[in-house]
């Protein structure tokens, strides 16, 4: 049920942002992480309090399954002045150390040496903290990963390294991204083990994320996780993604995660069709308070420009 809510949630926030953007009332463009919210909605269900997170742009269940509001993802987006960047920042490069979620930068591949740093510092004032740090199939490109890795797996550092393949770095396939296999299977090479896992299946990737957690947790080394799953729209809302086939999209328009997981439980008689609509509502509801509510607030004041840039003496 938790799972189905936070993807649910992420799904109509970014449908939310993707209307305002294309109204023109959002300075820059929206990233969607549509068809991907089951990877990083399991992750945050199979969290712990004291645990640690690298975001990227596709990962906005994480975002509020580690108690960001969709209030918050709206104002952040609109860049105003009460969001969590204090409306320096209108885009996706937000987090809150509070909720164990570090900000993160774009370069690819540069935020899983963060998190390795901190699950480090974590452990050594004795909590059982473990880190989950997301990177896409193009992220996998660069040193940056091969050196949090290699960092990562010399010092047993309980790190999740997930790949979310959506086979596509913005308009380069991944037959022009890597030659191998499977990406799951250069773990080999930093002697760490190494997952694959159906990412559009809320059942298989939550199980999968859940015990490799409570492995690593227990028995502390990194591990890496290929999840495979499809960006259902562009790049960024300024992008037509007219090189992705109609072929491939409609394969994972059939294994779309939110329907699989209504699909799933309703075989299990775990979900009602009345509950499914209650919950749907309820989320609608939530999600239109809080657009209007951020549209209605004020950008930053521009002699606030210089607050927040050196630490106050
Ligand atoms: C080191 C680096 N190179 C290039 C870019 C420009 N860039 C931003 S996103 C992106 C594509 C990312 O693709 P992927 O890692 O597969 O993630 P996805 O967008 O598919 O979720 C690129 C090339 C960057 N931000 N950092
Ligand atoms: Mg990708």
């Amino acid at each position: 049920m938790k799972l189905l809510r936070l993807m649910i949630q992420a799904r109509r926030v970014d449908e939310r942002l993707i209307k305002i953007c294309r109204q023109g009332r959002l300075r820059g463009s929206a990233f969607a992480g549509i068809g991907q919210e089951a990877i990083s909605a399991a992750v945050a269900v199979a969290s712990q309090p004291d645990d640690l997170f690298a975001p990227c742009i596709r990962n906005l269940p994480l975002h509020l399954g580690r108690g960001e509001t969709p209030l918050g993802v709206f104002r952040q987006a609109l860049g105003r002045a009460k969001s969590p960047t204090g409306g320096r920042d209108g885009n996706v490069h937000y987090g809150r150390l509070d909720h164990g979620v570090y900000t993160m930068i774009s370069h690819l591949g540069s935020m899983i040496s963060v998190v390795a740093g901190g699950v480090m510092a974590k452990r050594r004032q004795g909590k059982d903290t473990v880190g989950v740090a997301f990177v896409g199939d193009g992220a996998t490109s660069t040193g940056d990963f091969h050196e949090a890795l290699n960092f990562a797996a010399v010092f047993d550092i309980p790190l999740l390294v997930i790949i979310e393949n959506n086979h596509y770095a913005y308009s380069t396939p991944t037959s022009h991204q890597y030659r191998c296999h499977r990406l799951a299977d250069r773990a080999v090479g930093y002697g760490i083990d190494g997952y694959s896992a159906d990412g559009n299946n809320p059942a298989e990737i939550y199980i999968t994320v859940r015990d490799i957690l409570n492995d690593i947790r227990a028995n502390p080394r990194p591990a890496l996780l290929e999840a495979d799953t499809m960006r259902m729209r562009g790049h960024g809302e300024h992008d037509d993604f007219k090189y992705v086939p109609e072929t491939l999209l409609q394969v994972y328009r059939r294994r779309d995660p939110i329907r699989m997981g209504i699909r799933g439980m309703q075989a299990a008689k775990l979900i009602t069709d009345d509950q499914i609509e209650a919950m749907e509502l309820e989320i609608a509801d939530e999600i239109d308070r809080s657009a209007r509510q951020a549209l209605s607030e004020e950008e930053p004041l521009a002699d606030t420009l210089t607050q927040g840039v050196y630490r106050d003496a």
